[in-house]
């Protein structure tokens, strides 16, 4: 309606406003009798027709729909452009000094951050074909929007990057303003050389929260201030692709109860370098958890695939990272915005994920829709007390959304447990009045019907934990490889406290108890015991059943061995019933 005020004059205002009315009203009930609408099941996959020829061809001048500031003419020779790695040649040792101390504040090479251009554009448009097809500018039309960047002691170049790269990309006419949050900053870059910077940009202000209270307060901060209809979100280090508003705005006004996140690409921390999106094949990835409910990524499943008509179509996720998306403000306020009592870092994310999800939302990814972040190995930030805080975050999140599974996540996460029995989680019952105010849906209903998937293990299992030899007073153990789980992976015994839990399941399996897949498997041939991935039957595979005997031996009944220690290795060998290297307890 704002852009028919904006295009009428006074005289023939009224006749215009009257023909839109019409149309919003044509838009509307189109719009209720679409099978995306709220009024439908989640499983529908029609979509309305927007580009119905009873549409006007749209609300915004050409010019309103450029971008609000112009790239500078790029230089292809330019350090880092078009997205290319930044590649640092001989440095001298005061460079290297730089380089290092820049790597060692931020975790990811500011050095080469600050050498490229804070305008730099990531070259063509490399996404499907589908995306390049997509109009916009049809009915119902888009809403505007607030970008809101919160940030703690981001390096100069990155945070600026991150501005202009929405500055260069987001039509004018969509982007309502940028607000910057400052979580109490102590860096002299971001104090007032930053708003003296940002003030020319017209639409860039900055706020302060005073007290380092973390992203999520910031965010709400910025959220309460904003002004556009729909809020997005981006971390301070992250460049938009070309395109990347417009797909996520166009699905919130087709569908306001979707929460919606870019295809987050990789920029490299070591060399700066943007993957660019790939036409084909088209490989996703969707948020996950795992039940010491840390965040992760998993391939999309074939039938998500397969529900979606073309590259256009959202791709539902159970979870989502949490830093780059965007919701309508008034369904972000609707669906209770954040947990103000979660503090820093983390968490925050699940608990928007599981509460979208069981109160009635949809959380998406939109391919069309490419961002890139800088992803770290670790955070540059200190946290007070450490990573508890963390999860005590977690823990508010599992006593609201999680019900009799938050269990499995306390079984597994001892810091957690201890923080759930000294009631040092603070006050939930808000939230939990929130879940009863909209009438949310259980956590059981979120597994079977958004994640069945998933691997739920028994909420209370006959026996679990670390599975500990008597004889040689090791608990077994597995190395991953490279940061990831993989089947085959041997089994050995250590000495160490953060020896994995593993879970004895109804199926006579002993199983890795944190949700990813892996099963304690007997290889006779080899009189050698692996992990490899559990059966999916009904029943064990032989490899895969154990039996605790009355004298504590595990014995795999098709072989008819029993596990046993041996210096640091476990073996598959002959029951002797005396023997102290075949007795195992879980503690
Ligand atoms: O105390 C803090 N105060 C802050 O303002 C700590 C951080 N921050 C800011 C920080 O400057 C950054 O802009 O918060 C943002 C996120 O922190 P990062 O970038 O240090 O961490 P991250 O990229 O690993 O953060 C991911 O997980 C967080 C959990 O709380 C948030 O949900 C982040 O938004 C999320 N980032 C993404 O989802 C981007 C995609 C990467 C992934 C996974
Ligand atoms: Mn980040």
């Amino acid at each position: 309606l704002s852009g028919c005020f904006r295009v009428t004059r006074p005289v023939k205002g009224a006749v215009f406003c009257v023909l839109g009315l019409c149309f919003l009203l044509h838009c509307y009930i189109s719009y209720v009798a679409s099978p995306l609408s709220p009024l439908h099941p989640v499983g529908s996959v029609e979509r309305p027709n927007t580009s119905s020829s009873s549409c006007p061809l749209g609300f915004y001048s050409k010019e309103e729909l450029k971008p609000r500031l112009q790239r500078p003419l790029q230089d292809p020779g330019a350090p880092g452009a078009h997205g290319k790695p930044f590649l640092s040649g001989l440095m001298t040792q005061q460079e290297q000094q730089e380089n290092q101390k820049g790597f060692n504040k931020n975790q990811f090479n500011q050095f080469a951050s600050d050498r490229i251009s804070l305008h730099r554009d990531l070259g063509k448009d490399t996404r499907h074909p589908d995306c390049m097809k997509q109009k916009f500018w049809r009915c119902p039309g888009l809403p505007n929007t607030s970008v809101i960047i919160v940030f703690h002691n981001e390096a100069w170049s990155t945070l600026l990057r991150t501005v202009y790269s929405v500055l260069h990309t987001a039509p004018a006419a969509l982007l309502t303003e940028i607000i910057l949050v400052d979580d109490a900053s102590t860096d002299d870059h971001l104090k007032t050389a930053l708003e003296e910077h940002v003030e020319k940009l017209q639409i860039v202000r900055v706020l302060r929260q005073r007290e380092r209270k973390g992203l999520i307060t910031a965010r709400l901060m910025g959220a309460q201030a904003a002004r556009g209809e729909v809020l997005t979100f981006l971390d301070s280090h992250c460049e938009c692709f070309d395109g990347w508003l417009e797909p996520l705005l166009a699905r919130i006004a087709e569908q306001p109860s979707a929460v919606v996140s870019p295809k987050i690409n990789i920029i490299d921390r070591n060399n700066l370098w943007v993957h660019k999106p790939v036409p084909r094949p088209q490989r996703y990835s969707r948020g996950n958890f795992d039940w010491r409910l840390k965040f992760g990524w998993e391939a999309v499943p074939e039938e998500e695939l397969k529900r979606r008509k073309n590259e256009t179509y959202p791709i539902r996720t159970p979870t989502f990272a949490g830093g780059l998306f965007a919701v309508s403000k008034s369904y972000f306020e609707h669906i209770g915005s954040y947990d103000d009592q979660m503090e820093f870092w983390g968490g925050e994310n699940l608990e928007m994920s599981f509460r979208v999800w069981q109160c009635g939302g949809l959380l998406e990814i939109i391919p069309c829709s490419v961002v890139g972040h800088i992803f770290r190995k670790k955070s540059p930030h200190t946290f007070p007390n450490g990573s508890s805080v963390i999860t005590r975050n977690l823990v508010r999140l599992a006593e609201v959304w999680m019900d009799d599974y938050k269990e499995i996540f306390y079984r597994l996460n001892r810091v957690a447990a201890s923080i759930f029995k000294m009631n040092s989680f603070g006050d939930v019952s808000e939230r939990r009045q929130l879940r009863e105010k909209l009438r949310c849906k259980n956590f059981s209903w979120y597994l079977n019907s958004v994640y069945p998937e998933t691997y739920v293990p028994d909420i209370r299992p006959t026996m679990y934990g670390q599975l500990e030899n008597s004889g040689w007073q090791c608990q077994l153990d597995v190395k991953k490889t490279k940061k990831h789980w993989e089947p085959g992976q041997m089994v050995t015994c250590n000495n160490r406290i953060e020896a994995q839990y593993y879970e004895y399941t109804s199926k006579q399996e002993i199983r890795l108890s944190f949700g990813i897949k892996l099963c304690l498997h007997a290889d006779p041939g080899k009189a050698s015991v692996c992990l490899e991935w559990c059966h999916p039957k009904e029943k064990a595979a032989p490899e895969q059943a154990w039996i605790f005997t009355e004298t504590n031996q595990v014995m795999n009944p098709s072989s008819g061995k029993c596990l046993a220690a041996a210096g640091g290795n476990v073996i598959l060998t002959s029951c002797k019933s005396a023997e102290d290297s075949q007795k195992w307890a879980f503690i």
